[in-house]
């Protein structure tokens, strides 16, 4: 039982706390996607700030060269305006004029060997001839993009847009045209793939299986920027958020598998597990006989209590009494007692008329108007006859000697007998002694160990003796180990003893067995 709900408590304590930390690593992992995304959008989002305001000093300082004068555009006058648009646009290279694919002259001035700049790599809607790599001058290592229209042109440092700080060199940044689906400036891998995720939208961010994709389109120009983060920065991501989130979701698992786990001990408290034999029938009853000193002859036995579980462990009645004596589980259990002992006594009774068995009570079970009912059933069932029974009871059943009086003289107007148990260790108020008359009185087995000791109790079993005698009350030694302590006993006028030096207690057939020799 207990080890049923310890094995059931485990598991869902163990799917407890696995189920929060396993949520939250699937939220470290959406979220680390999410932040993932952000990042990029960040990013693209610089890179597009970076083109278009490229574009617009692009356009204007063409603009602005569409006013030269057509006819020379090399003159001195043209090569100063040229100059000034230049130093006016810190995005720009230079500017220049371009003819038959060579750049005649730029800010800088005139160029005495023309330098050749190649085609134009495409040409925009808006009718700019753009080329992407253009190595300026020829054969110095320095490449450029260059926007031409009407033969006037504009150079910007080619990383001018994506030259923006990232934490890892994988990171791909860009700018593409839309309507050509060609990369403009740009660094690291591109994926033509993309461009279609973005359609006629403003903004996408999505996860592209290698990279973590975030592209914004130019309200400038016929383009649109993108950053892509390679996937390992996902991984890095996802594994530094876990490692934050998953042992709170550990944390959290416990304290609810912890939470479970108390409730899981209350619901198999004592109580409850008392409920759940009374329901299992889990509980029979042992009998240990009581001897008639003198003549050695059993004349009757204590009904003791047995819980044995389903997985055969033993309980004993001093766990388990208690805890039913605090509740009014105790009153079930003296029902059952009654039940147990009809069923078990009926053939001792049909075959041995004069035998008694005696039911132990609890203080509870002598104040409840419960207990002489019971006891009614059971005679009518016709298993016993009132003098067949014997109600035990501790002196704290007498603590309330009013209630103990009205009930013990009911018992005994029914024709059963009374005994005091465990007498001298428990409240002895003695009070009760002079109310209402009882049948027996058990002398406790801590004052039957004391005999021929000369431990300063050993004189109380005289004292008791003597007490009874002048009470007239029949008196049975509890415990009775030694053949000394039966001797001394006898001699002394007890008249019953219970022992291990006669019966240990035992079952209803092995009392029935032995009742034919020793009745
Ligand atoms: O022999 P045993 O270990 O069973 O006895 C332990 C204690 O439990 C004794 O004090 C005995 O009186 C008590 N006890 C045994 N059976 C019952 C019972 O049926 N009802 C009550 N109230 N006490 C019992
Ligand atoms: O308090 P009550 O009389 O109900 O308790 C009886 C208890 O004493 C039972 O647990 C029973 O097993 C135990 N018992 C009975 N006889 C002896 C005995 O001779 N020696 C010991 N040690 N225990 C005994
Ligand atoms: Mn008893």
């Amino acid at each position: 039982m207990v080890k049923r709900v310890a094995a059931l408590a485990l598991t869902v304590g163990l799917v407890a706390s696995i189920a929060p930390a396993l949520i939250s690593l699937y939220l470290a992992n959406s979220q680390s996607i999410k932040e993932e995304q952000h990042y990029a959008e960040v990013l693209a989002t610089e890179v597009l700030r970076r083109s278009d305001e490229s574009s617009r000093q692009i356009i204007a300082a063409i603009d602005t060269l569409q006013n030269l004068d057509p006819a020379h555009p090399c003159s001195a006058v043209n090569l100063k305006a040229m100059a000034d648009i230049d130093s006016a646009s810190p995005y720009l290279q230079t500017v220049g004029h371009v003819r038959n694919n060579y750049l005649e002259c730029s800010a800088y001035g005139l160029h005495g060997e023309r330098f050749p700049v190649g085609a134009p790599d495409y040409i925009s809607g808006n009718g700019y001839a753009t080329r992407i790599n253009v190595e300026l001058p020829p054969g110095s290592g320095h490449f450029y993009a260059m926007s031409e229209k009407g033969g006037f042109a504009a150079v910007v440092h080619r990383g001018l847009s994506t030259e923006v700080f990232v934490d890892d060199p994988g990171i791909a940044l860009g700018s593409f045209a839309r309507s050509s689906k060609k990369t403009l400036l740009s660094r690291g891998p591109f994926d033509a793939r993309w461009i279609d995720r973005l359609g006629e939208r403003e903004r996408v961010a999505f996860w592209g299986g290698d990279y973590t994709v975030a592209i914004i389109r130019s309200t400038v120009g016929d383009y649109a920027s993108y950053a892509a983060i390679p996937a390992r920065q996902l991984a890095l991501r996802q594994q530094q958020l876990a490692l934050r989130m998953v042992p709170i979701g550990v944390l959290c698992g416990l304290v609810l598998a912890l939470i479970i786990w108390r409730l899981a001990v209350a619901q198999s408290s004592m109580p409850n597990q008392i409920r759940a034999a009374l329901r299992r029938n889990e509980f029979f009853l042992q009998y240990q006989p009581l001897v008639e000193l003198q003549s050695g002859r059993w004349v009757g036995a204590e009904a003791l209590i047995r819980w044995r579980r389903s997985d055969g462990e033993w309980v004993r009645p001093d766990v388990f009494i208690p805890v039913a004596e605090e509740s009014d589980l105790i009153l079930r259990l003296t029902e059952r007692v009654l039940q147990l002992a009809g069923n078990d006594m009926k053939p001792v009774f049909a075959r041995y008329p004069e035998f008694h068995v005696a039911i132990n009570v609890s203080a509870k079970d002598i104040e409840s108007p419960q207990l002489l009912p019971a006891l009614g059933n059971l005679l009518q069932d016709g298993a016993a006859e009132p003098h067949n029974i014997v109600i035990e009871a501790t002196e704290r059943g007498f603590l309330d000697a009013e209630v103990a009086r009205s009930r013990v003289t009911a018992l005994r107007a029914m024709g059963c007998k009374v005994a005091i148990d465990d007498f001298g260790t428990g409240y002895s108020s003695l009070a009760y002694l002079e109310k209402f008359a009882v049948d027996y009185l058990k002398i406790d087995k801590s004052f039957v160990d004391t005999l021929g000791t000369d431990a300063p109790t050993s004189q109380v079993v005289r004292h008791i003796i003597e007490m009874a005698k002048s009470l007239n009350y029949l008196m049975i030694a509890e415990g009775v180990e030694t053949g000394e302590q039966a001797s001394f006993l006898r001699a002394h006028g007890v008249q019953y003893a219970q022992g291990w030096l006669f019966a240990k207690p035992m079952a209803v057939s092995d009392l029935l067995n032995q009742l034919a020799t020793k009745a």
